[in-house]
């Protein structure tokens, strides 16, 4: 019998480092090379299927990385499951903006949150300024996911998804999940519902 869960994941990182044109290619398999810069945050859902059948819907809220809409991140990852926290390999200043990001979800996010680290632009490792091993031992250190990622040729990014869908709980029955909170919750019940102070209506995308 196959099960469905649906789970809140939210992405955080420096403004360009590539959020939004990761959660493109996971949810439309496009890319652009000139994108807006994201105003609030966006709404879009996608759902994978793991090998045992089960499928897990991802509810995700794309922030938006500008300095001036970081007061309304906590919003966002309040009752997130999971979260992306995406640096630029490019740029080492937005793996220090990652860190500040871990940092804060550690303190404030629910403490079962499954944190993942994205080093993203990996097809333009010519110019990289952050190694693997730099990343990898930091995440290690805090026992967070890792991997990196081309939001422009879509290498590792349906794989980083799915290690998050195969690292979370699935162990709540779908008829008697919790609603709201961080927990499993059976796809068709309605989440938590967060301010709608949003630029995306559901499953839209800022495209
Ligand atoms: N070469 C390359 N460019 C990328 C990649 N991902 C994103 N970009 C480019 O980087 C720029 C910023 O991408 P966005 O997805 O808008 O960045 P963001 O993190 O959502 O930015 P904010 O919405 O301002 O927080 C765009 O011009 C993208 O085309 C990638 O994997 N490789
Ligand atoms: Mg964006």
């Amino acid at each position: 019998m196959s099960r469905q869960f649906q789970f809140k994941l939210v992405l955080l990182g420096e403004s360009a480092v590539g959020k939004s044109s990761l959660v493109l290619r996971f949810v439309k398999d496009q890319f652009e090379d000139y994108r807006e810069s994201t105003i609030g945050a966006a709404f879009l859902t996608q759902t994978v299927t793991l090998e045992d059948q089960t499928t897990v819907k991802f509810e995700i809220w794309d922030t938006a990385g500008q300095e001036r809409y970081k007061s309304l991140a906590p919003m966002y990852y309040r009752n997130a499951n999971c979260a992306v926290v995406v640096y630029d390999i490019t740029q080492s200043a937005s793996l220090e903006k990652a860190r500040n990001w871990i940092r804060e979800l550690q303190r404030q996010a629910d403490p079962s949150i499954v944190i993942a680290l994205c080093g993203n632009k990996s097809d333009l490792s010519a110019r990289r300024q952050v190694t693997q091993e730099e990343a990898q031992k930091y995440a290690e250190e805090e026992g967070l996911m890792w991997g990196e990622t081309s939001a422009k040729t879509g290498e590792g990014v349906s794989e980083i998804f799915l290690s998050i869908a195969k690292k979370l709980p699935l162990t709540v029955p779908s008829a008697t999940a919790p609603r709201g909170g961080a927990s499993a919750r059976p796809a068709g019940q309605k989440g938590v519902d967060l301010n709608r102070s949003t630029t995306q209506s559901q499953d839209g995308c800022n495209c």
